[in-house]
């Protein structure tokens, strides 16, 4: 099963969740110290500035929506640049959306968008080099993951964990032997920080961000999150990749520099090879020219790149470099990840076809591999969009409620139950979500649709 295969090797946060499989694969989570379950951990992120979305902006998106009319965005081709906000007054929430989530384009915000963040005053020597005395003082027996940038295992790096102290011990080292090591270079990559060790002040969530559902699903659940620190020296760097789930994602460099190789979607299709599989790294000699230039850009510290949905791209550290990365789906992404889950069933159906006949539970079995892959399967799907979708029906249905889900306007909990609506009609008319065992679902999914619809009418006078 070369396919499922490569999904199992792949970059854990670009291929995999970091909920029930990245721990049943990697132990994470068990290995690691203090770690403690979100919902009792303090969540500066999340009441961070709100995502309010306004009237007109709503407008605006329903509008972008209806015309999709349920299909996938066509190609869109790629900007000719990617745009710099250096002024965080130059850009309300509503243009974010306007120009950057709705067209899918990625941006940089400067380092005016992170400063006064906790990790920029206290990660970070006065030379500008992560402060290692801290980082070991803080986090020194934190296990954490690590990459080896010199070995490929399928599209991905192979990972094992090891004390922070041993990582930082490595690192020194490296440094002083001129960036080389006998042992390779090692990446420090996906570590659930927040998960962690709740109480350090890393960073504080820009309100561009905040309408972050998977966050806000895990957190719900208590169980995980798509919060990350990466760090590591010059040279260290990131395959070619889209991000789980077509997740957006957000990267800011707590220090060092970072240049991206990012390619617009659909345009990863020229390079790949007989067999349908991707390059592992798209700087390598012959693959030049397949495909237009990916947009490239350098990073600065302080910076943060917006990742768009479904984006292909590939990322090295130019410095020593700390940077907090995020995973993120909302409204406006909600229905590529459908279609990205839909295809990763497809893909895993295929890939199993010659048991169909003989296996009794060969769907089933489906959905059990559709999960390692991928990190959920249909049945977590449907409880994703109800954890969502019942937060912002309580908005709507009782508004003096809101500070109960701070950041939830009326505006933006209707435009929300308008897309969980739209694609929930979807789930519920798979014929391979109608397989799965009904008892699973409170409330049934046909009982939620039409909450959801009565919400979506009951808005559209709001
Ligand atoms: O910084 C890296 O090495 C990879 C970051 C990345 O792929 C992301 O944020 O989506
Ligand atoms: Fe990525």
């Amino acid at each position: 099963m070369r396919r499922a295969g490569q999904r199992r090797g792949g970059a854990a946060r670009c291929a995999q969740a970091p909920g029930r499989a990245g721990r049943a694969r990697a132990g994470t989570r068990a290995a690691s110290p203090g770690s403690a379950p979100c919902a009792a951990r303090r969540l500066p992120a999340v009441l961070a500035p709100a995502a309010r979305m306004d009237r007109e902006t709503r407008a605006l998106a329903e509008a972008h929506f209806r015309g999709l009319a349920g299909r996938p965005p066509g190609p869109a081709p790629a900007p000719p640049r990617v745009d710099f906000i250096a002024e965080p007054a130059a850009l309300p929430y509503a243009a974010f959306v306007r120009r950057y989530l709705l067209p899918n384009r990625p941006c940089v915000f400067s380092r005016a968008f992170t400063d006064g963040w906790g990790g920029r005053r206290r990660w970070v020597t006065p030379a500008g080099t992560p402060d290692f005395d801290y980082l070991l003082r803080r986090f020194g027996d934190a296990v954490v993951p690590v990459a080896n940038c010199a070995q490929r295992e399928y599209n991905a790096n192979p990972k094992r964990h090891m004390p922070l102290r041993e990582y930082v011990g490595y690192w020194r080292e490296y440094i002083r032997a001129g960036y080389a090591s006998a042992r390779g270079c090692l990446y420090l990559k996906d570590w659930h920080l927040c998960r962690d060790a709740p109480a350090e002040d890393v960073f504080t969530l820009p309100v561009y961000f905040s309408s972050d559902w998977l966050n806000e699903y895990w957190d719900a659940r208590g169980q995980d999150d798509y919060r990350f620190v990466y760090m590591g020296p010059a040279g260290s760097w990131s395959p070619f990749h889209a991000d789980i789930l077509r997740s957006y994602s957000w990267s800011a460099n707590i220090c060092g520099r970072k240049k991206w190789l990012l390619f617009p979607p659909g345009q990863e299709e020229a390079l790949r090879d007989p067999l349908g599989g991707l390059p592992f790294d798209v700087t390598a000699p012959g693959l030049q020219g397949r495909c237009a230039p990916p947009l490239e850009l350098t990073q600065e510290a302080g910076e943060v790149v917006f990742v768009p949905s479904g984006w292909h791209h590939q990322v090295h550290n130019l410095e020593d470099t700390i940077s907090v990365n995020h995973n993120w789906v909302n409204g406006c992404n909600l229905a590529s990840m459908w279609r990205f889950l839909q295809q990763e069933l497809r893909a895993v159906q295929r890939e199993v076809a010659e048991w169909r006949d003989t296996m009794p539970d060969w769907h089933q079995h489906c959905q059990v591999i559709l999960r390692s892959c991928s990190g959920i399967n249909f049945e977590e799907f449907y409880d994703f969009l109800k954890v969502i979708a019942e937060k912002r029906l309580r908005v709507l249905m009782a508004p003096e409620l809101e500070g109960a889900s701070p950041g939830l306007g009326p505006q933006q909990a209707a435009f929300d139950v308008g897309r969980i609506a739209e694609v929930l009609a979807s789930l519920v008319a798979h014929p391979d979500f109608q397989r799965v065992e009904a008892a699973a679902f409170l409330p049934p999914p046909g009982v939620l649709l039409r909450r959801l619809e009565e919400g979506v009418a009951a808005s559209s006078v709001l």
